[in-house]
């Protein structure tokens, strides 16, 4: 071997790295700035898989996050392709997830000389990231790449991002010279960083004070984050609930509090006297707590990875914060479990009051039907979807759009579960259900979904096709853009309702032109075939379902 093959290009590092480091999948878009990456996978037993536009990379990565708890990667070219995924970390980090976006970016020697999509990448992505920032060295790469992910995965999980310019991919590095990601100095990374990655444990005393304060409080509730949303999460939770007697509710839905998934429990938290937010922040999906709708004596504890929070939370609260604590979310779950078990616990009828709230529906949805031919009530198509989702109890069930997907998500209970989350933005569910496949090779798989929200990533369905990837898409097209159009009605009235007209279009035909499976249904009766055909199909599938623009559901208890 002569001295120049010992050397590593800096592609291959990153390559490498990321090997070394458990990634199995690269989730990309194409680029001149990283065909290196894509050669230098060649070497690894990484895979690449190639999506329509940049977001879907990012939502990809982010729903690999969401339910294996791993870092997904996403991998694009500089400037513009880069440009392309801002949203989609928006909804990243609002749902914390942890996931590493690699970009492309101009070369070192071109920079602030007009180099081709020469844009600055750091700080474009920082705002929407946990950590944002450009490797500085080719022999660093393998630390700058270890960093990155030990950041998106601790503390509050989180995207991010790092810029790898082209000519380090493309610089030879001498194998004594290169610090790879478990080299024993990993110092030397400057991003442009929010948040927390190393979150203490909590201790015994802070632990106990809670209980004591959970114990003493008439109507306490237990509010947890959308880091704690996936499997390991929920039964984490149940145990917190059941250890404490006390209800522990995931607060993942831009509705926040008032989401339909929760049922009535607006009316549980106007009541409540004590709230302990255990890594969930006090923002505008609780509404602060303060105003109508809550008890003006209600106090709060705040255990949180970030101390920024904390002090959120003390000045929101005006001396009603009775306890703070910096502390990893997951380990304060289980240090108040474990004290738990050495407390007396509060009796059981508060909790089973607030089950029966988060559990209430309306008895008229047992009957709901449209009054409007060929097309059919959301109730009807989720009365008729509910026994295929409760099939199997690893169903994954992936939730996006308005109003729609509001009445999929309180009908549906699964336990494998994505939603737009709390940045509240829309677009990102064909993606999701082509990760989730992924992760789980054999559940079934469906998304809930709007016409509007169908044409944000239309074209992933082309990925699915070609990735083999299969998913069942329960479109709910009322030609209208119908959540927007609602705000139009309540805020403005009846006459002022414009603009948000879509056409009845056949998205099920775009989808069978793919490659894929596609059914239109326009009566009820029609569904369940629909809906074994596009299962037996093995095909990515698309049921275009006419439905009637009918408002999100809103879940009050009776007086
Ligand atoms: C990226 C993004 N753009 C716009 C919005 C605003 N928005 C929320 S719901 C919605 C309408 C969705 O329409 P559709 O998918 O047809 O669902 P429907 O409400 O009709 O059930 C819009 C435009 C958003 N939340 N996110």
């Amino acid at each position: 071997m002569t001295e120049n093959n010992k050397a590593l290009r800096g592609a291959d590092i990153v390559a490498s790295s990321l090997e070394r480091l458990g990634c199995e999948r690269i989730f990309t878009l194409s680029g001149n700035h990283i065909m290196s990456l894509f050669d230098a996978a060649l070497e690894t037993r990484l895979e690449l898989v190639h999506v329509r536009h940049e977001a879907a990379a990012v939502h990809m990565a982010d729903a690999w996050g969401r339910l294996t708890g791993k870092p997904g990667i996403a991998m694009v070219t500089g400037g513009p392709g880069h440009a392309n995924t801002m949203g989609a970390l928006v909804t990243a980090l609002g749902s914390e997830s942890p996931l590493v976006l690699l970009s492309g970016h101009a070369a070192t020697w071109e920079l602030g000389r007009g180099g081709f999509q020469e844009i600055r990448q750091a700080d474009m992505a920082a705002p929407v990231t946990k950590a944002s920032f450009t490797a500085k060295s080719a022999a660093t790469l393998g630390r700058d790449v270890g960093e990155a992910i030990r950041i998106a995965t601790t503390g509050r999980p989180g995207p991010v991002h790092l810029s790898l310019p082209s000519d380090l991919l493309e610089e030879r590095v001498e194998s004594n010279a290169i610090v790879w990601p478990d080299s024993p100095s990993r110092t030397g990374v400057s991003a442009l960083s929010r948040g927390s990655s190393h979150a203490p444990q909590l201790s015994d005393a802070v632990a106990d004070a809670t209980l004591a304060a959970l114990a003493a409080a008439a109507r306490p509730i237990i509010l947890a984050p959308p880091q704690l949303s996936n499997v390991s999460g929920r039964a984490l939770l149940a145990r917190l609930q059941a250890a404490t007697n006390t209800p522990a509710v995931i607060i993942e839905s831009p509705r926040g509090i008032a989401d339909a998934t929760l049922g009535a429990f607006s009316d549980l938290v106007a009541r409540a006297d004590l709230i302990v937010l255990v890594g969930k922040a006090l923002d505008f999906t609780t509404r602060w707590l303060s105003g109508k709708g809550f008890d003006p004596n209600v106090r709060l504890i705040a255990i949180d990875p970030e101390g920024m929070l904390l002090e959120r939370a003390a000045k929101e609260m005006d001396g009603r914060l009775v306890l703070g604590a910096l502390a990893d979310v997951r380990h304060a779950a289980e240090a108040l479990i474990a004290r738990a078990a050495q407390t007396r616990p509060r009796d059981g009828a508060w909790l089973a009051e607030a089950r029966a709230a988060l559990d209430s529906r309306p008895a008229a949805w047992a009957s709901i039907t449209s009054q409007t031919a060929n097309r059919l009530h959301p109730a009807e198509v989720f009365r008729i979807l509910r026994p295929y989702v409760e099939r199997d109890p690893d169903t994954v069930l992936i939730c996006d759009g308005g109003e729609f997907a509001q009445w999929g998500q309180s009908m549906l209970p699964v336990r494998r579960r994505m939603i737009n989350g709390v940045g509240g933005s829309i677009g990102g569910s064909l993606s999701f259900a082509n990760a989730a496949r992924y992760a789980e090779p054999k559940a079934p798989i469906f998304v809930v979904l709007g016409d509007g929200t169908i044409g944000f990533h239309i074209a992933e369905f082309e990925t699915a096709v070609r990735c083999n990837l299969p998913f069942v898409a329960i479109l709910g097209n009322d030609a209208l853009w119908n959540a927007e159009s609602q705000i139009q009605l309540r805020e403005y009235g009846r006459e002022r309702m414009h603009g948000c007209a879509l056409t009845p279009a056949r998205y099920d035909l775009v989808v069978a032109a793919f490659g894929g499976h596609g059914e239109l249904v326009e009566s009820a009766a029609d569904l369940p075939g629909a809906i074994e055909r596009a299962l037996a199909s093995g095909k990515p599938a698309c049921i275009n379902v006419m439905t009637e623009s009918i408002a999100a559901p809103v879940i009050r208890l009776a007086g």
